[in-house]
């Protein structure tokens, strides 16, 4: 049996320099672009005019709070599709369902994207985000790549990654980054370990409703719990996430939250706790049902792991979970199967707030420590259920055999790789062909820009000898993404007729403007090209209103012609939204400045576009 493998202290203190300072870094770099690729390698990632790419890729936005769309191999940038920020571009966040969706914020931090799955593949319906930044989660449908659903996520603060989800797609889990109160009230942080906790939420999607809700949460003790994945084929019903700060550290986590040697893995029966919520086995907490694990036993276990890890990932067999740690050099592979043996026996070492602890010994299956190579953090698989971990410090990602720990191959990135994703690297079956390393660090690969510099996404062909052999700037920030076959995704032409929206206008005859008390309901038409807010009227394009008047614009683009978008903009109001080609969107604002204000199309539609102009006039109180 495998010992226990103490780090050695100055490992730790190079790794803690390197990532608390880039100026460390950068002189422990080499500063010249190791670009390696010919001329030849271009063609693998020429898309030539007329075809299409093979592979979307879905790359978290990051704290930009919006998801890019890139083709792959090109790494074209398609499509930026806002999730939790406003985005004037497209009237996300001004427009009335998105606003009400934003819940009041302006901003996100989406890190972990992950698409709908059916028995344990990519679908192609829908993809899933969650918010770091205002404890929020969305769904987006792919046939308009539009968000349709953003929920509040109570009780906890950061759900961080785990936007993953179980083979069909029964639920995703939200583990909380940062530890608070039940309902986030105040409690002193001396009261830290007995008043704070960390709460895992999962989360179903309705897709017929397409609403996001809540099935329960599960009050964990008061660490911070990171990345997290579902299990797959013999251990689908389980799911497992790393935590770190077990010291319930409450301040300077830099150094606080490092000091036990270990940390744990929380490896959690979904099946079983679903279970227990049906037979009551939970308190009713601020409207949630909550689990209190010293309180309703079963279905949750820890596994200790080394210190302060980072990424968990299943591999594709569903057979092993391997964590990697920011402060152990080492990845570690365990047995799912050896772990269920354990909970079957009981084979226990104690216990933390209620939650029996595996020994490790009967966990682990193997230690893997790849020659000089620095602080792992992800992990990727191919097709032949090859590992691909990035090292964040040493720049590179190493190719490895998770059933031997050998490792195969070694590439350099530019730099500082946080995630790699592979293509359709968290199905059941992968497709090996491309991995994409989504780096930190770009420094001197593309034109300066000032001081700060972009984040770059390196495409690597891995079905040879690795070799990276195309680089994309990006926008901030990317922390995950996945790569999905580009078939898999069937998007609308144009938004169906829908007789049966109150709102829609789609004969120009019927275009309206109705007072109701203070308050006036435009029912508009945007086509090719101009506004009839009210047909009958003497200038049917112009909206007149009385300063402190409530004012709805409901607008049907009625030109069903692929891609003719129209845009609403009144000048100096703050105000944008969009249709797209079929549908309907209102705006809802204050009349509250008087004055004579130019409306016009945003979205440049037609030879004519510059016309497509109105006026909003603003009678004074
Ligand atoms: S975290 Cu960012 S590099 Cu949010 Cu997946 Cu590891
Ligand atoms: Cu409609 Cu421009």
């Amino acid at each position: 049996m495998k010992k226990w493998v103490p780090i050695a202290s100055g490992l730790l203190a190079g790794f803690v320099a390197a990532t608390i300072s880039f100026a460390d870094f950068s002189t422990s770099t080499n500063n010249q672009v190791a670009s390696g690729s010919t001329k030849s390698d271009a063609e693998k990632v020429y898309v030539p005019f007329g075809e299409k790419d093979d592979y979307y890729l879905f790359a978290s936005g990051g704290h930009s709070g919006q998801m890019f769309i890139y083709g792959v191999p090109s790494m074209r940038h398609i499509r930026t599709v806002p999730v939790f920020s406003q985005d004037s571009a497209t009237g996300y966040g001004f427009d009335e369902h998105s606003k009400k969706m934003m819940g009041g914020y302006t901003w996100g931090d989406l890190h972990h994207p992950a698409f709908s799955e059916t028995k344990g593949d990519y679908d192609g319906k829908y993809m899933f985000a969650t918010d770091v930044g205002n404890s929020r989660a969305a769904a987006m449908d792919l046939e308009t790549f539009t968000v349709k659903d953003i929920i509040n996520v109570p009780n906890t603060s950061g759900p961080h990654c785990a936007a993953f989800v179980t083979e069909n797609t029964e639920y995703m889990f939200l583990p909380t980054r940062f530890a608070v109160p039940i309902g986030s009230e105040y409690k002193p942080l001396d009261e830290y370990s007995q008043q704070y906790r960390g709460v895992m939420s999962a989360v179903t999607f309705d897709q017929n409703q397409e609403k996001l809700n809540i099935a329960y949460q599960v009050a964990l003790p008061p660490w911070s719990y990171d990345l997290s994945d579902a299990g797959k084929k013999s251990s689908a019903d389980w799911a497992v996430m790393t935590t770190y700060n077990t010291e319930e550290a409450t301040t300077n986590l830099e150094i606080n939250a490092s000091q036990a040697d270990r940390d744990f893995i929380v490896l959690f029966n979904w099946k079983e706790l679903e279970k227990m919520v049906a037979e009551g086995q939970y308190d009713e907490v601020t409207g949630q049902k909550m689990i209190f694990p010293e309180k309703h036993k079963g279905g949750i276990y820890l596994v200790p792991v080394a210190k302060s890890p980072h990424g968990v990932d299943v591999t594709p067999d569903g057979k092993h979970f391997i964590a990697s740690g920011k402060l152990a050099p080492s990845m570690t592979v365990f047995s799912f199967e050896k772990a269920f043996e354990a909970v079957k026996n009981q084979d226990f070492s104690g216990e933390r707030n209620g939650i029996p602890i595996l020994k490790y010994e009967s966990v682990m299956e193997r230690e893997v420590n790849p020659e000089n190579a620095l602080g792992p953090l992800h992990t990727q698989f191919d097709d032949k259920g090859m590992a691909y971990t990035t090292m964040f410090i040493s720049s590179e990602i190493v190719k490895w055999d998770p059933k031997t720990g050998e490792t195969l191959d070694r590439v350099p990135v530019q730099y500082s790789p946080g995630h790699s994703v592979a293509a359709e690297g968290d199905t059941v079956s992968p497709d090996g062909k491309w991995l994409i390393a989504l780096n930190k660090i770009a420094k001197d690969s593309y034109l300066s820009v000032g001081p700060s510099h972009p984040e770059s996404m390196q495409l690597i062909d891995i079905s040879g000898k690795m070799k990276v052999i195309q680089s994309s700037p990006v926008n901030p920030e990317p922390h995950y993404a996945q790569i999905i076959k580009a078939d898999k995704i069937k998007t609308i032409e144009v938004y169906p007729k829908d007789e049966n929206n109150k709102l829609a206008t789609y004969k120009q005859e019927d275009a309206k403007i109705v007072r109701n008390g203070n308050e006036v309901h435009v029912y508009g038409i945007a086509m090719r090209s101009k506004f009839i807010f009210d047909a009958k009227a003497k200038r049917p394009d112009v909206i007149e209103v009385n300063q402190g008047d409530k004012v709805f614009i409901h607008l049907t683009n009625t030109d069903f012609d692929e891609d003719i978008t129209h845009g609403f903009a009144i000048n100096s109001y703050n105000l944008n939204m969009e249709v797209q080609p079929g549908q309907t969107n209102t705006l809802e604002f204050t009349a509250d400045k008087a004055g004579t204000f130019p409306l016009y199309c945003t979205n440049f539609c037609s030879a004519l576009h510059q016309e497509m102009t109105g006026y909003f006039l603003v009678k004074p109180k």
